[in-house]
């Protein structure tokens, strides 16, 4: 144990999380038990919930939701609440980026950037509380006046990825708040740990009981019934393509809930000959390694004008040698582990599939052994054609494919050619080139000369099979409400009946 810093050393037990139900943390018969993917060593205990405890959560967040605690609240009072929340996680910053880093093995100096930014999703969530509004028409003539108003859809299920636990939940969970709904959460069953603290932190913020509710278990028990659950008005599901289509089947099947999907992506990165190449390198460098790639937005297919192509793909493949692939909890590392034993199988099954198909290997290749852990080297393929299994699927790995190009046409042509929509990025010096391709390629989240820049106030999702919806932002607080029209007669009704 590092005694100046106990968040820079594992823990020496497992600790046990109980489950967060109408304020009230309750326990479970069985539980699950998670091995640090950095370390191998065990350091959570979550409960196995059953579809009973579910069914409590839910009953109390719609009790929350019908009596109006918190709907019922001005949205300055619900503001309040968020900007609590804000202050006690910049003082539980450190502490809360440890368990992330625990169970889900990203960077410590990642993970703590990444709670920076979940305390601005809750400042922004606070403006957002305050900001939400509806609509009047005041041109129906001079007996109608009409206003549009938004309410709170009501009751939202939340599903989780291991990705980015703290992150993706941070990115619901205030506009979820600020809109004035109740939620139960099904975190990630391997990366349950901080959705928990979470519901600490909310309770000293003041916010009522039942309104955020966490109940941790498998996806195909609990959140199979969350998906289904009749008393549930919309569901926030960010996680594979596959289990997506599933909430699309239960929501057909129960009530026809509103759903917020945020799915897979391969998402393109473009690089014309004009552009800043060192800085366009460093930014694709960046796009495929960050999160060891596991994140819905990295640029896994690089897209480069073939004139640079062979230039670019060595002054890439030199920086991807660089980075520093490490233990988690060491403060100079970049890039940490690979979440889970299935993953890593899956992402070295596919540089396998890569390396078959004939693709000619750049960087990387192959795991990493540090002892301990799984940990997989950045990799770059080049003479990667668009029908390959590398070019067409989602890795969810440090794997980058090159591609090439001649005109800007064929640029968008390939970077639409994928059945995804969630991000793409362009590095040109020149300003058509930039505008056509971020207004030609299809995707929800698109930088120029930049890449996974922003914050909470722009709105995140995807186009094509890449999700429904948006969350985050003004956009993101209205999905979570419904919009009613109000028509009001002024004066003297005139009348039907002679
Ligand atoms: O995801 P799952 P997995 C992609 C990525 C990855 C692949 C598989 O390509 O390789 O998905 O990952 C819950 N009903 N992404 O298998 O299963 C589950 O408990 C309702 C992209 O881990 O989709 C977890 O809380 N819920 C993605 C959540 O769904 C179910 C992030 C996500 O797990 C369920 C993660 C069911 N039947 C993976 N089955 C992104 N867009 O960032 C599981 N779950």
């Amino acid at each position: 144990m590092d005694q100046k810093n106990p968040h820079l050393s594992t823990p020496t037990a497992a600790r046990n999380f109980g489950f967060f139900v109408d304020g009230q943390w309750r326990d479970g018969t069985e539980r699950f038990e998670r091995a640090s993917p950095g370390h191998g060593t065990p350091v959570t205990r979550t409960v196995r919930c059953t579809v009973e405890d579910l069914n409590a959560a839910v009953a109390a967040a719609r009790l929350a939701f019908e009596d109006r605690r918190w709907s019922g609240l001005s949205g300055a009072a619900r503001a309040g609440v968020l900007l609590r929340v804000a202050e006690i996680l910049r003082r539980r910053r450190d502490e809360i980026a440890y368990w992330e880093v625990l169970e889900n093995g990203k960077p410590i100096s990642q993970a703590r950037g990444e709670i920076d930014h979940c305390i601005a999703c809750f400042e922004v969530g606070a403006g957002a509380a305050r900001m939400l509004h509806g609509d009047s028409f005041n041109s129906l003539g001079d007996d109608l006046f009409g206003m549009v108003l938004h309410e709170p859809i009501g009751v939202v299920g939340l599903i989780t990825p291991w990705n980015f636990p703290f992150l993706i939940l941070c990115e619901r969970v205030p506009f979820i708040l600020a809109s004035g709904c109740t939620m139960v959460v099904k975190p990630s069953e391997v990366t349950s740990a901080t959705t928990l603290l979470l519901a600490e932190v909310l309770a000293e913020a003041g916010l009522p009981a039942g309104v955020y509710n966490v109940v941790t278990g498998s996806g195909r028990v609990i959140g199979q019934a969350l998906s289904e659950h009749p008393d549930v008005d919309m569901l926030s599901f960010t996680g594979s393509t596959a289990v997506g289509r599933s909430c699309v089947h239960a929501a057909a099947d129960s009530n026809f809930k509103k759903l917020g999907l945020e799915l897979g992506g391969k998402n393109p990165i473009i690089v014309f000959s004009d552009a800043d190449l060192e800085d366009a390198a460093d930014g694709a460098a960046f796009g495929i390694s960050f999160n060891t790639g596991q994140c819905c937005v990295s640029s896994s297919r690089l897209i480069v004008e073939r004139s640079v192509a062979a230039d670019f793909e060595k002054l890439l493949a030199e920086k991807m040698a660089k980075i520093r692939v490490g233990d988690p909890l060491d403060e100079a590392t970049q890039v940490g582990a690979i979440t889970t034993e299935a993953q890593n199988a899956t992402i070295l099954d596919y540089i396998a599939r890569g390396k078959a198909a004939g693709a000619r290997l750049l960087a990387g290749g192959g795991p990493i052994d540090l002892g301990r852990g799984q940990y997989i080297a950045p990799t770059l393929f080049s003479g990667v054609s668009r029908d390959m299994p590398i070019a067409r699927d989602e890795i969810f790995g440090p794997v980058l494919c090159s591609m090439h190009f001649d005109t800007v046409e064929e640029a968008i042509q390939l970077a639409n050619d994928t059945v995804y929509g969630l991000a793409a990025s362009v590095w040109t010096k020149n300003i058509d080139k930039a505008l056509t391709v971020s207004r030609r390629v299809r995707a929800g989240r698109f930088w120029v000369n930049t890449i996974m820049a922003g914050g909470p106030e722009m709105p995140l999702g995807g186009f094509k099979q890449s999700g429904w919806g948006r969350e985050a932002g003004m956009y993101g607080v209205e999905e979570y409400t419904q919009v009613k029209s109000v028509h009001v007669e002024i004066g003297k009704r005139t009348h039907w009946i002679a």
